[in-house]
């Protein structure tokens, strides 16, 4: 489902003005945002979120307010520490409107210079995005991007408030997604599932209903890049409804083993692709798009989410657009500003979705 674009905007410019958009009549029953209540802003009509409401777990797939199954796809941040004036009115217009986007994925790195070095700016700022990918009918995908240390009992205090605040705060809202843990690395899966079950209480006790995912253990590669595989978490999964676990892949690194680990591991638990790119794991170097293309037809036909890295202008050649591009505030539409990746993805975050409704 696409609105036009004038729609678009003209409820993209409200949102600048910080006037809610009129709740869609197609939600059912809206909720008046009240003070000091969670905000409940309802996502403009006909948008992903609008159509599909709040979304659920559902045995091993991601449905919909009609208990159908359904793939998102989207963009990622990068680092909101470096690239944050990548996510303007204007770009995520485009994402929204032009890219046609399900979802953005929010990342807020822990460490490098990000939440940890100033965790009321970076909230806020998460607060902000969550607002914005709201106001043009996205899913937000709060990704807790820890990273290194790769263990994420590291930051599990920080976890505990940063989300509580998230939680407490949008927890009316029916479109958000949780990535409690973005890649863990160096420990093994029984740790990032007491990691998960600490954590999960915390926010279920705020918003019992938004859908948490788990970053599985080896940079999220379901243990494979370990030398280990996904039996590690079908044989151990973490106790809590409502969770999908996380898989990430670079398709010009991680070839068929990475590839079959996946159509397996789909077969077993509930898997949501957070973070790919059509280039090394470096976030650079060549594309391999027939490659990514593999995992791009097996995840379109077993309804898996997926999120591509990254909505910025970073030099590396997976970030979409050209160098220069965020400081010059775009051009964000069409492919003038983009490099190769961002011309093949955003193609494929075109492609119409196919949301059932009935
Ligand atoms: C990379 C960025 C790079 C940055 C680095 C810092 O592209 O600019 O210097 O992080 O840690 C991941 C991570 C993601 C990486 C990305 C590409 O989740 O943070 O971004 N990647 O290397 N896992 C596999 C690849």
């Amino acid at each position: 489902m696409r609105r036009p674009l004038l729609t678009l905007l003209a409820t993209a410019t409200l949102a600048g003005l910080g006037v809610s958009p009129t709740p869609a009549a197609a939600t059912g029953s809206p909720t008046t945002p009240a003070a000091n209540s969670p905000t409940a802003t309802t996502p403009a009509a006909a948008t992903p979120a609008a159509v599909n409401g709040r979304l659920k777990v559902c045995g091993l797939k991601l449905c919909n307010r009609y208990g159908k199954p359904v793939q998102l796809r989207g963009m990622s941040s990068h680092g909101l520490q470096w690239y944050s004036q990548c996510l303007t009115d204007g770009s995520l217009n485009a994402l929204a409107g032009d890219w046609n986007a399900d979802v953005l994925r929010i990342s807020l790195y822990v460490q490098e210079g990000g939440y940890e070095t100033n965790p009321r700016k970076f909230t806020d700022r998460v607060h902000q995005l969550i607002e914005m990918a709201t106001a043009r009918g996205m899913y937000a995908l709060v990704d807790w991007h820890q990273l290194t240390p790769g263990d994420p009992h590291h930051n599990l205090e920080r976890a505990k408030t940063f989300f509580t605040e998230i939680a407490r705060r949008h927890r009316g809202k029916t479109n958000l997604l949780y990535d409690i843990a973005n890649e863990p690395n160096g420990v093994s899966w029984s740790r990032v599932k007491s990691y998960a079950e600490q954590l999960i209480a915390v926010i279920r006790a705020e918003d019992p209903d938004t859908p948490i995912l788990i970053g599985t253990h080896g940079w999220a590669s379901l243990g494979i890049s370990d030398g280990r595989d996904e039996r590690d978490v079908v044989d151990n999964p973490v106790r809590a409804s409502n969770i999908m676990y996380t898989f990430h892949f670079y398709a010009a690194s991680h070839g068929q083993e990475y590839l079959s680990a996946l159509d397996r591991a789909s077969d077993r638990i509930p898997v949501f692709v957070t973070e790919f790119g059509t280039q090394e794991a470096s976030g650079d170097g060549p594309n391999n798009f027939s490659r990514a293309q593999q995992y791009l037809d097996l995840m379109a036909r077993k309804k898996i989410s997926w999120v591509n890295w990254n909505f910025s202008d970073d030099h590396r050649s997976g970030a979409v657009f050209k160098s220069g591009t965020c400081d010059a505030g775009g051009p964000w539409a069409g492919t003038a500003s983009l490099k190769p990746a961002g011309v093949w993805i955003r193609d494929r975050i075109r492609t119409p979705d196919d949301f059932p409704t009935g």
